[in-house]
């Protein structure tokens, strides 16, 4: 799989889940990941379902956070597992051929991740973060610089991440990178299509 840039997680985004949904289609944002731990089965699916039927066809791949069963029923491009959620191999006999993603929040986690095959892995906090429950310790750029160094699959840069310690990240050789709270804060439409296209232009600018 090849480097996606920006990646955009939903939770509890303030202009609503289908009005970011829509915006990121538009942007050609290539990954948008589903993590709302604190809703019902149904809810969840029914709203899974519905941010499918917004990116279909698009160039914004569609993820399920955490939950084998709503990434199939909701026809999901990628399912992302955590350190606590089932391994890729029992994940694999509920999904099928899905393309799956994997968090790892350490060096020897993600070595022991690219033994699992994941499409790609997440690695952070970078930085503290509020906005994870029971954050592992931030990793720092030094350690995202190792872990950039020996993956062979497309690493995602996630935590405390904002426009303000974002060139540092880039500086470390990220070129995908998550964010929640600099999305999901946003507003507007027009302050959140500000936001996108500004991470986007910093991702593909060359000889960062
Ligand atoms: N995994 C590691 S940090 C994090 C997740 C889901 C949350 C990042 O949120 P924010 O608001 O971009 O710091
Ligand atoms: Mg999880």
């Amino acid at each position: 799989m090849q480097d996606f840039g920006l990646y955009i997680i939903l939770t509890k985004p303030y202009l609503g889940h289908e009005r970011v949904a829509e915006i990121c289609v538009r942007l050609g944002v290539k990954m948008l990941q589903l993590r709302e731990k604190h809703m019902t089965d149904r809810s969840l699916l029914s709203l899974a379902r519905r941010l499918r039927s917004i990116t279909r066809g698009s160039e914004t791949n569609f993820v399920i956070n955490d939950r084998p069963d709503i990434a199939v029923l909701s026809d999901a491009d990628f399912l992302h597992l955590g350190q606590d959620d089932l391994p890729i191999n029992e994940a694999r006999k509920l999904v099928g051929d899905m393309k799956i993603g994997l968090s790892t929040h350490s060096i020897e986690q993600a070595k022991e991740a690219l033994n699992q095959k994941p499409d790609y892995i997440g690695f952070g906090p970078i930085y503290p973060t509020p906005t994870k429950e029971k954050p592992d310790p931030a990793v720092g750029t030094e350690n995202l610089k190792k872990v950039l160094g020996f993956s062979t699959v497309p690493v995602v840069a996630i935590g405390g991440l904002f426009p303000e310690n974002i060139s540092e990240v880039i500086t470390a050789g990220a070129r995908n990178i998550a964010m929640v709270r600099y999305f999901m804060q946003a507003q507007t439409v027009e302050e959140l299509e500000r936001r996108i296209t500004n991470i986007q232009s910093l991702l593909t600018k060359p000889n960062h």
